[in-house]
């Protein structure tokens, strides 16, 4: 007998997610993600100036807004042939940087851990301490962690003016601008920050957990000392115990656009698609299929470039209002696990080969990136001189179409920004929720997010909490998705 099983809302989310799926046997068989919410940014944008862009996109989503201003100003760039003085880069990979640091903090502690307070894991070792450090708003490292996310709004607040929504983002720089002072107590606030990671989550200094460089250290270094009884600690030994590396299974080809540009005109983290080996990265690859999502047109697929947004509510056989994003013609995830592994970050390659992806890899690549970037924030901090330029003067004139590609927290980030006559003729936005929560195409081809949750059993139907633990591995942000 098959059960049909509808979450709708999914709850813990930005946005709005409606997850179906059929079980048969205690074990899912299939899956359906659906963006249950129209938006349509991508139809108020023709015929607009295209400076508009760095105003209007930041708010397709409430905790994204930066990443979305970057992607906007780098079209902007490309399409005014614009050039930035070295403050501006580092300076906007910070306001990047802290947003997904940010996101990252609120992700397992707000969003993720809740869930390992469920009464179904009273068995396990960990499960006293796990409740009175994770359950919702009252847990201990909760409360810790909500003042550590504090210090990150406030060096926010310092790179970027405000968040959400700066508008400091510009394709020639930031408007926002640093003295000694506010360098100096910039510095000051992160490494309270960084305090709260290496005395609450990580239990060692950044710098001796960031050297772990294969799976078997990650087990040795889980044993030393107080590294057991920290945050990551008992989330290690939960997710072993619980099972956490054998569930959630993708499509174990990733992608990464790259992101954190530097003066000297490469990035911090690479870009790549690795499909069991890393290739070089070609946007040309990517089409968006709109087989199963309410959208009308002439043709299944499109590159970004040619998007056409024609929404079409009562279109039978779709069951999202997300496009289905495909590279080459494949599904792809994108996010910390992808950047982890396009960056051949040893732990989590090495973690990858061994388990596969899973919950586990996916929490734990997140994490890695949460401490990777605290510590290279610190490095960005020290080039920036306050008495050099953050701006310069921008050319009023557009004299090409515009791509913006970067890394938001959850993954690769685009705006495809096509100008006619100083205008815009179409603007199209492909985000990271979108490739891993995409609908199936019209192949077929279920998305990411589909796909890591067939197989997976589920001891409880009337609590999946595999579900929940798989679908949040990802962090879905559905307002992103329908943009
Ligand atoms: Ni709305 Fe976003 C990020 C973007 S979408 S949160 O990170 O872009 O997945
Ligand atoms: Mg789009």
């Amino acid at each position: 007998m098959t059960t049909l099983i509808a979450i709708d809302p999914f709850n813990r989310i930005e946005g709005d997610l409606r997850v179906e799926i059929e079980v048969e046997s205690n074990s899912v068989i299939s899956a359906k993600s659906s963006g249950i919410m129209f938006r349509g940014f991508e139809r108020i944008m023709p015929g607009r100036s295209p400076m508009d862009a760095l105003v209007i996109t930041p708010r397709i989503c409430g905790i994204c807004s930066g990443s979305h201003g970057v992607a906007a100003a780098k079209c902007l760039a490309q399409a005014q042939g614009a050039e930035m003085p070295e403050n501006g880069f580092y300076m906007k990979n910070l306001i990047l940087g802290i947003e997904v640091v940010m996101s990252h903090l609120s992700h397992f502690y707000l969003l993720f851990a809740p869930d390992l307070a469920n009464s179904r894991y009273k068995n396990l070792s960990v499960y006293e301490s796990v409740s009175q450090r994770f359950t919702a708003m009252s847990g201990s490292s909760v409360v810790l962690a909500l003042k550590a996310r504090q210090s990150a709004l406030e060096i926010m607040g310092l790179v970027g003016g405000k968040w959400p929504n700066s508008l400091a983002i510009h394709p020639t720089g930031t408007t926002s601008t640093m003295n000694l002072s506010t360098l100096t107590r910039t510095i000051g606030i992160l490494k309270e920050f960084q305090d709260f990671l290496e005395r609450r989550f990580l239990g060692c200094p950044l710098s001796e957990w960031l050297d772990i460089d294969s799976f078997d250290k990650l087990l040795k270094w889980h044993k030393n000392g107080a590294h057991v009884e920290s945050d990551l600690g008992l989330f290690q030994t939960m997710c072993l115990e619980a099972g956490f590396d054998r569930i959630g299974k993708g499509p174990n080809r990733y992608m990464s656009y790259g992101a954190y540009d530097l003066p000297d005109g490469s990035t911090w983290l690479p870009s790549g698609y690795f499909d069991g080996r890393i290739h070089s990265f070609d946007q040309t690859l990517i089409k968006e299929h709109i087989g199963s999502s309410f959208f009308r047109d002439a043709v299944e697929a499109r590159h970004p470039l040619e998007g056409v947004t024609s929404p079409l509510a009562e279109k039978s056989g779709a069951y999202s209002w997300a496009k289905a994003p495909r590279y080459d013609g494949k599904t792809v995830e994108v996010g910390p696990l992808a950047r982890m592994i396009i960056a051949e970050d040893p732990l989590l390659t090495d973690m990858m080969l061994q388990m596969d992806s899973s919950v586990m890899t996916r929490m734990f690549a997140r994490l890695r990136e949460m401490c990777r970037l605290t510590m290279e924030m610190s490095g960005w901090l020290e080039k920036i001189n306050p008495a050099e330029p953050f701006y310069a003067v921008p050319s009023s004139r557009f004299l090409a179409n515009g791509i913006g590609l970067t890394e938001a927290a959850r993954g690769s980030l685009g705006h495809w920004m096509k100008i006619s006559s100083n205008l815009i003729d179409n603007y199209q936005v492909v985000t990271p929720s979108a490739w891993n929560m995409s609908p199936r195409d019209e192949s077929g081809q279920p998305g990411p997010v589909e796909q890591a949750l067939t197989g997976v059993s589920i001891a409880d139907e009337n609590d999946p909490v595999e579900v929940n633990h798989i679908i949040r591995s990802f962090d879905p942000c559905m307002s992103c998705t329908v943009h």
